[in-house]
This record gives C-alpha cells, sequence and structure tokens, in this order.
C-alpha cells in the first residue's frame, strides 16, 4: 500500500467527502475544486502516475473511467457534459502520485486547459 493522501483517504486515516464507491474504485470531491462538480476518482491499489500502468492494469483502468461515467450519469452531468481527465507528472499538472481520474462539471469548461 502507498502513503499518499489518497492512500490514507482510502484507509479511512484523514476525512474526505467520499460521494462512489465500489470494490476497485473511491470516489471524494477535491479539496481544491475548480469546477462546480471536482470528484477525484482513484483505484484502491495503487499505481503513481498513468506511466506506470501495464497491459496487466487495463481492467482497473476502464473501471475507472467506467466509475466516473456511471457518477456523471447518476448525478445528471452527461447531458450537459463534463471532463474527465488524468494528469502525468509535472508537465501534466501531477502533484498527488496516485493515479486519479478528475471528473469536472456544472459549468462550460474551456479547451484548451491552461
Ligand atoms: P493532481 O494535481 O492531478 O495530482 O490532483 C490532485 C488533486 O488532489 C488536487 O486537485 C487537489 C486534491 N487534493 C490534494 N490533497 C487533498 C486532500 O487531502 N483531500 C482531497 N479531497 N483532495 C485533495
Amino acid at each position: 500500500m502507498g502513503d499518499t493522501i489518497f492512500d490514507k483517504i482510502i484507509r479511512r486515516e484523514i476525512p474526505a467527502e467520499i460521494v462512489y464507491e465500489t470494490d476497485d474504485v473511491l470516489a471524494f470531491k477535491d479539496l481544491n475544486p475548480q469546477a462546480p462538480v471536482h470528484v477525484l476518482f482513484v483505484p484502491k491499489r495503487a499505481l503513481p502516475t498513468l506511466n506506470d500502468a501495464t497491459a496487466a492494469d487495463a481492467g482497473l483502468l476502464g473501471k475507472l473511467m467506467l466509475a466516473a461515467a456511471d457518477y456523471a450519469k447518476r448525478e445528471g452531468f452527461d447531458k450537459d457534459g463534463y471532463r474527465a481527465v488524468v494528469n502525468c507528472n509535472e508537465h501534466g499538472g501531477q502533484t498527488v502520485f496516485h493515479l486519479h481520474v478528475h471528473l469536472l462539471a456544472g459549468r462550460r469548461l474551456t479547451w484548451p486547459p491552461g
């Protein structure tokens, strides 16, 4: 088990506003939201970055994206739309080294991102 802040949230050692959970995935509200809805989807089995994923992780990565889509549909964000993104390493803006998908919704998002 890793020891990032997200591992501590998964182990319920520190609080988070958990909004969705499956056997493999936990989702909770981002502490520093960048949109009216900003939820982080994290695999319970940690990978530091997307670079660390191999073919053996294909199922887990699929479950992560499907969890984000399922939550978006459940909450009704699917019609207007949303963004699901993974930041990777320094230039990608990654700050927590436990792979996660950001789900952003609730406003029109601009492209390209900053
Ligand atoms: P990234 O920069 O892609 O690694 O995203 C990390 C996100 O994690 C960032 O948007 C802020 C959020 N975050 C950092 N620490 C905490 C925390 O302790 N609790 C919660 N809920 N979110 C956190």
